[in-house]
């Protein structure tokens, strides 16, 4: 199977999570595009179910490939938000954000009864931290929330090299908010939770890709099939 192949047939065991009536969490990632195309040819088939992006880009497909959408206020809770991962450990704690969607993305998840993550087997690890940790911070002040992050990051024990994320075409990268990215190397993160409280105590610090504690079920798919794993 190819990593495409992969990622498709975890998105489409997915599919076996959403009933009828529900209101789906829309993720943000090439896995959870396909996702959003899965589900739209459930919808065409007479399926009737809502979702919410969280990104534009999410937003866009879901238009093109006619899953309806409406905004999360519009809505007193979502049922289930299925999403992709950049890492996730044996406790189900991920790491999110390569995307640069991890503020909708944690919104989202957070007022999501079930969160279901798609992934494949790349994705699988015994410590979070090779992938580095996104962090969006504000514009405004970012060289300073930089610093800041990277004490909070000693005291905690972590360190690494923070860079801003570079947008493709030059410049920093900007997410859908307007905010900077920072991107931490820390290689290996020992404690997520104490991380995870120091960074959310810096003011320039909007969130952090640090999702603990909102998976119930990881779908990894590999070249032997599909394992589902539920907590
Ligand atoms: C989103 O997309 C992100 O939180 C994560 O960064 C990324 C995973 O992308 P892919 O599915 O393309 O590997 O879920």
């Amino acid at each position: 199977m190819s990593a495409d192949a992969m990622k498709r047939a975890a998105a489409a065991a997915a599919l076996d999570f959403v009933e009828p009536g529900m209101r789906l969490g829309l993720g943000t990632g090439s896995t959870a595009a396909w996702f959003v195309r899965l589900l739209a040819e459930k919808v065409t088939a007479g399926l009737d179910v809502v979702g919410v992006p969280t990104s534009e880009a999410t937003a866009t497909l879901a238009r093109e490939v006619g899953v309806p959408l409406t905004s999360l206020d519009a809505v007193a809770g979502l049922d289930l938000t299925v999403d992709g991962a950049d890492e996730f450990d044996p406790d189900f704690n991920l790491i999110k954000g390569g995307g640069g969607a991890l503020l909708r993305e944690k919104i989202v998840a957070a007022d999501s009864r079930r969160m279901v993550v798609i992934t494949d087997e790349s994705k699988a690890v015994a410590r979070l931290g090779a992938f580095p940790l996104p962090i969006e911070v504000t514009s405004f002040g970012a060289v300073a929330t930089l610093r800041a992050i990277a004490e909070a990051a000693r005291r905690t024990g972590h360190a690494g090299a923070l860079t801003f994320r570079a947008a493709p075409g030059g410049g920093r990268f900007t997410t859908d908010q307007g905010n900077a990215i920072v991107d931490a190397s820390f290689r290996q993160i020992s404690d997520p939770q104490a991380l995870a409280d120091a960074l959310v105590r810096i003011p320039g610090v909007v969130e952090h890709g640090l999702f603990i504690g909102y998976a119930s079920t990881v779908i990894v798919a590999g070249r032997d099939g599909i394992r589902r794993l539920d907590k």
